[in-house]
């Protein structure tokens, strides 16, 4: 019988068990650090961020697949056997939070709703916070990928000038494309709210720092919905107190949970949610995961699969 191992906290992985059943009733699925399991039984694995070390101790894996679309938690494994192809999950719906995150925010930005929420804390009516106008916010999205390119088309249809930064350049409808390191200052000083939703490989760690904040237009605003990894957290902190920047949404963190000590959480300027922008629905997921492995057994091409040289 074709087994898959499903990595990821038990509580977690019972949310996966009904869905897998309903879609591959032919598959057996077993819970690491649940389910006993014999190693050479398993043919594939479906997780998030695997404990190290864990995919070169089951013989007979043919696949492994990210249950996220970010696939750096597999990849900071020095040991990752890359002789096996790594899947990763791309879906309409999971883009579609990411793109609804992004639009939130940028719009609680340019509709300073901040400041007038503070105003209605203090019971004051305050006609003193126009919103910024829309020829005028600039948005510059880092990575244009699956994620990128739909919410930089979303808000070019709400009329904001739109640039996209990626390795490769692009050619989307009414989005100015820059590309590589020689044209990251030009999108840089052209973008008041910079988005990042790039992967998190060894070129992209640490992007968001102080060099890249001074490049950007005095006031402008950072939106990270990628992975902390991607933020110095201290430069974000020391570029808005200095008045440099006007503030930060951040979904992700250097350590997660965030560190009780750490200054993000009480930051009057910086607006925090804990990893949730986009979450995997094991109730859609299960279909596009029992699709790839009926495809494999069937010697069918895996979509999606992680490039190991570009690290995504
Ligand atoms: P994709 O792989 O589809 O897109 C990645 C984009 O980044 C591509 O445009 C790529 O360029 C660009 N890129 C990669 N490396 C570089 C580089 N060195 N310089 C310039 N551009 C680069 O990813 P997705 O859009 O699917 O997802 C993006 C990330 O969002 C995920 O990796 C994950 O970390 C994060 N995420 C976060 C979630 C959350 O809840 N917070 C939920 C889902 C995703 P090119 O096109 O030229 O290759
Ligand atoms: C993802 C995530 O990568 O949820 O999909 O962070």
């Amino acid at each position: 019988m074709t087994t898959l191992l499903i990595v990821v906290p038990p509580v977690i992985a019972r949310l996966w068990t009904e869905p897998m059943a309903k879609y591959a009733p032919w598959l057996k699925v077993v819970i690491h650090g649940q389910d006993e399991y014999a190693p050479d039984a398993i043919d594939y694995a479906l997780g998030f961020r695997p404990p190290a070390g864990l995919f070169n101790t089951l013989p007979k894996l043919k696949a492994i697949f990210s249950l996220g679309a970010g696939v750096d938690g597999f990849l900071s494994d020095p040991d990752f056997p890359k002789h096996i192809p790594l899947a990763r999950f791309v879906d309409h719906t999971l883009s579609r939070e990411m793109m609804h995150y992004v639009l939130l925010h940028v719009l609680m930005f340019h509709r300073t709703q901040r400041q007038f929420d503070r105003a209605q804390a203090q019971k004051q009516w305050a006609q003193m916070f126009p919103p910024r106008r829309t020829e005028e916010t600039r948005i510059g999205i880092f990575g244009m990928g699956e994620i990128g390119t739909m919410a930089g088309e979303r808000l070019r249809d709400l009329d904001f000038p739109v640039a996209g930064w990626s390795r490769t350049k692009k050619s989307v409808r009414g989005i100015e494309s820059f590309a590589g390191d020689g044209e990251m200052e030009a999108f840089l000083n052209r973008s008041d709210i910079l988005v990042c939703l790039l992967p998190l490989t060894p070129d992209t760690r640490n992007i968001l720092n102080r060099k890249t904040f001074a490049q950007l237009p005095q006031g402008a605003y950072v939106i990270n919905a990628a992975r902390g990894g991607h933020l110095v957290e201290d430069d974000l902190v020391a570029a808005i107190d200095s008045g440099h920047l006007a503030g930060a949404v951040l979904d992700v963190f250097q350590t997660e949970p965030l560190p009780q000590t750490s200054p993000i959480w009480a930051h009057p300027k910086i607006t925090m949610t804990p990893h949730v922008a986009a979450m995997t629905d094991p109730r859609v997921a299960a279909r596009y995961f029992a699709d790839q492995i009926a495809a494999h057994e069937k010697g069918e091409a895996l979509s999606n699969l992680v490039d190991f040289a570009r690290g995504y």
